[in-house]
């Protein structure tokens, strides 16, 4: 089974939940490679119709190093928290569950929630140890109002945080590492072959200590989706080396007279987030290519990483492995 009918498959069958591959995991790639076709030479899937009704189940959690994690199972907590798909007309429900010494909750940014899932203490609408409460998040498509004026739709690249721990705002659980990534689709939006999550929180890309930023593996030709988050304290701008994306909802061109800046660099402060596809190595070729936070002092600091394009052989051409690439979703 290639990614690309894995991920078709997540949508349509609205499995949500089985996005266990988290994007921290350190476990070697175990599915054999989708590498015969590469995704810019076929027609490339698209989001179906949205209305569907999902139920997820999370957790927060404590992990080994003292980390905190958001997990959809006991034990599989990871940093960023699993990645949530939605297409625009969907409803989840989420039963969370907090496994934590401390009060914790789930605040969603981009979607329509009551403010009974606002996520805060403010609301009351956190969760107590041992507690469970069932967030629910809603998504609607673009339409016009009576007064003729339009109204967007749920559809973006979005995330989601604690609002509670440390802080009523949530800086110790974001700062440990509470949050992760949503994505909102609208139908016939192009579906990709991977998705990597990358958070700039604080001085840190995904929670890792400098220098030790995670990289991302793919092949030439697959369509790797990118969901940029920032948390924390500063601002940065994330610079990914080879590769460039449109400055709009998809990061992608809707045609030849489009508008939208195209990039390779994109400044970004704190709960910002936006995403992109590119094709790995289009016009580059395969390589090391490098990503990192482009102020220059952060890039110093270790704020780097590496997209790992491999050719169809599995080769990267003159890249020595120091540590293991990431999961993909
Ligand atoms: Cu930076």
């Amino acid at each position: 089974m290639d990614r690309r009918s894995f991920n078709r498959r997540l949508l349509a069958g609205g499995a949500v939940a089985a996005t266990g591959a988290t994007s921290l995991s350190l476990a070697a790639e175990t599915a054999p490679r989708a590498v015969a076709a590469p995704s810019a030479d076929i027609p490339p899937e698209t989001a179906p119709a949205g209305g569907r009704i999902h139920r997820l189940k999370m957790y927060a959690e404590k992990l080994p190093d003292g980390q905190l994690g958001y997990g959809f199972e006991k034990g599989k907590a990871s940093v960023p928290g699993p990645l949530i798909e939605l297409i625009e007309g969907d409803t989840a429900h989420i039963e969370f569950e907090n496994t934590l010494d401390v009060p914790v909750s789930l605040h969603v940014h981009g979607v329509d929630y009551e403010i009974t899932s606002d996520g805060t203490k403010l609301s009351k609408s956190h969760v107590e140890p041992g507690g469970t409460r069932t967030y629910t998040w809603r998504t609607h498509t673009p339409g016009r109002r009576k007064d003729g004026t339009w109204r967007s739709g749920s559809a973006g690249y979005w995330h989601y945080h604690d609002h509670v721990v440390g802080t009523d705002h949530g800086t110790g659980g974001i700062r440990k590492g509470l949050y992760g990534g949503l994505i909102v689709r609208r139908q016939g939006d192009i579906l990709p072959d991977k998705t990597f999550t990358i958070v700039f929180n604080d001085m840190t890309i995904n929670n890792r200590p400098g220098h030790q930023s995670p990289d991302f593996e793919a092949t030439v030709g697959e369509r790797v989706e990118i969901v940029m988050i920032t948390h924390g304290e500063f601002y940065h701008t994330f610079h990914m080396h080879g590769h460039r994306w449109a400055d709009n909802r998809t990061g992608l061109l809707t045609g030849p007279d489009d508008p939208s800046r195209i990039v390779d660099n994109k400044i970004t402060g704190p709960a910002d987030s936006f995403g992109f596809q590119i094709i790995a190595g289009e016009h580059v070729g395969a390589g090391a290519w490098m990503y990192h936070c482009h102020v220059q002092s952060h890039s110093d600091m270790g704020m780097a990483g590496l997209f790992l394009v491999a050719k169809a052989d599995g080769t990267i051409p003159g890249y020595e492995p120091h540590h293991p690439p990431e999961h993909d979703h």
